[in-house]
C-alpha cells in the first residue's frame, strides 16, 4: 500500500481522497492494546496531504470490546493515570486531527469502543450495534475521554445510568438518544460511512476545518465568544476562492440540488 506503513492490528486502505482505517483484532474483538492505540495515533498523525476525510471500522462482527483488559491487570495508579492520558492523546488524534472521520459500527462499541466512536465526527450504524459502558460493572472508570464526550452526545443523565445500571442500548435506541447519526441495515454501515466520507471529501478543506476544530470550541464558548468566532470563520471562509466558486456555481444553476433524505 502505497504512503502507508504497514500495522498489525489495523488495515490501511486507501480510496481516492479517502482511506478506510479498519481494527483488525478479530479474535479479540478489537480490543484496544497500546499497540493499537499507539498505531491509531500514529496513522492519523501521518496521513497523506491528499487524503481528505476517513472511514474508520471494525473488522468481523463486533466495532471493537473496548480497553484489552488483560493489561489492565498490569498497571499501578500512575501508570494507569499516564495510560488513560495516552488514550487522550491517541483520541484527539482523530477528533482534533486534520480530516473528519466516519465511524461505522456494528455489533460491540463499548466501553473504550464506544469512546473511540464518540471521538469520530460522524457515526453510521448498523441494526446489529449495541452500545454499553461495562466499565461501571468491571469496577473502573472511563479512561479515554468517555466522561467528556459521551455526555455531549446523550447526556450525563444517560450516561450515569449506563454505567450505574449496566443498561446497554440497542441500534434503534442509541441512533434515537444520539450515539449514531446513521442506522442502517445489517451489514451496511462500511458503505454507508464510505459514501459520506466520499461526500465530505468533495467539501471546500475550511468548511471541514472549521465544523472539526470551531465548532466544538464554539459550542463550549459563553454566547458572546462563540458568536464572534463564528463571525471572523465565516468571513475567513466565504473570502476563500474556493467558496467564491461555489457560490457561483450555485448562482448559475450548476449546484447539485437540495432533496430531504440526500
Ligand atoms: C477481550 C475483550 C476485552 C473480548 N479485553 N479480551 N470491555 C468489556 O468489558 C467488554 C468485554 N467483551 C465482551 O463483553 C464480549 O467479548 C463481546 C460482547 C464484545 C463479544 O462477545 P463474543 O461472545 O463475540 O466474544 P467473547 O467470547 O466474549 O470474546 C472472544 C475473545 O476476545 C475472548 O478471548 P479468548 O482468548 O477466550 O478467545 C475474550 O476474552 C476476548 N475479549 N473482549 C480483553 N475487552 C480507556 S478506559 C476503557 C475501559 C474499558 O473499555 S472497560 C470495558 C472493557
Amino acid at each position: 500500500m502505497k504512503n502507508f506503513e504497514q500495522y498489525s492490528n489495523l488495515t490501511v486502505e486507501r480510496d481516492g481522497a479517502i482511506v478506510l482505517i479498519g481494527l483488525n483484532r478479530v479474535e479479540k474483538r478489537n480490543a484496544l492494546n497500546d499497540g493499537l492505540m499507539l498505531a491509531l495515533r500514529n496513522v492519523f498523525e501521518s496521513l497523506p496531504a491528499d487524503i481528505k476525510a476517513a472511514v474508520l471500522y471494525g473488522q468481523g462482527e463486533h466495532f471493537c470490546a473496548g480497553l484489552d483488559l488483560s493489561e489492565l491487570r498490569e498497571r499501578d495508579a500512575e501508570q494507569g493515570m499516564h495510560h488513560s492520558r495516552m488514550w487522550h492523546r491517541a483520541l484527539e488524534s482523530i477528533q482534533f486531527g486534520r480530516i473528519p472521520v466516519v465511524s461505522a459500527l456494528q455489533g460491540a462499541v463499548v466501553g473504550g469502543g464506544l469512546e473511540l466512536a464518540c471521538a469520530t465526527h460522524i457515526r453510521v450504524a448498523d441494526s446489529s450495534a449495541f452500545y454499553a459502558l461495562p466499565e461501571g460493572a468491571r469496577g473502573i472508570f472511563v479512561g479515554g475521554g468517555g466522561s467528556v464526550r459521551v455526555p455531549r452526545l446523550i447526556g450525563e443523565a444517560r450516561m450515569a445510568d449506563m454505567m450505574l445500571t449496566g443498561r446497554v442500548y440497542g441500534a434503534e435506541e442509541g441512533e434515537r438518544v444520539g450515539f449514531a447519526q446513521y442506522l442502517v441495515p445489517a451489514g451496511q454501515a462500511l458503505a454507508k460511512a464510505r459514501e459520506l466520507a466520499t461526500r465530505i471529501a468533495g467539501n471546500a478543506p475550511m468548511t471541514n476545518y472549521a465544523l472539526m476544530h470551531v465548532l466544538p470550541r464554539i459550542a463550549e464558548a459563553p454566547a458572546d465568544n462563540g458568536l464572534l468566532m463564528e463571525s471572523l470563520v465565516s468571513a475567513i471562509a466565504q473570502s476563500a476562492p474556493e467558496a467564491k466558486t461555489r457560490v457561483a456555481e450555485f448562482l448559475e444553476g450548476r449546484a447539485a440540488k437540495l432533496r430531504a433524505g440526500s
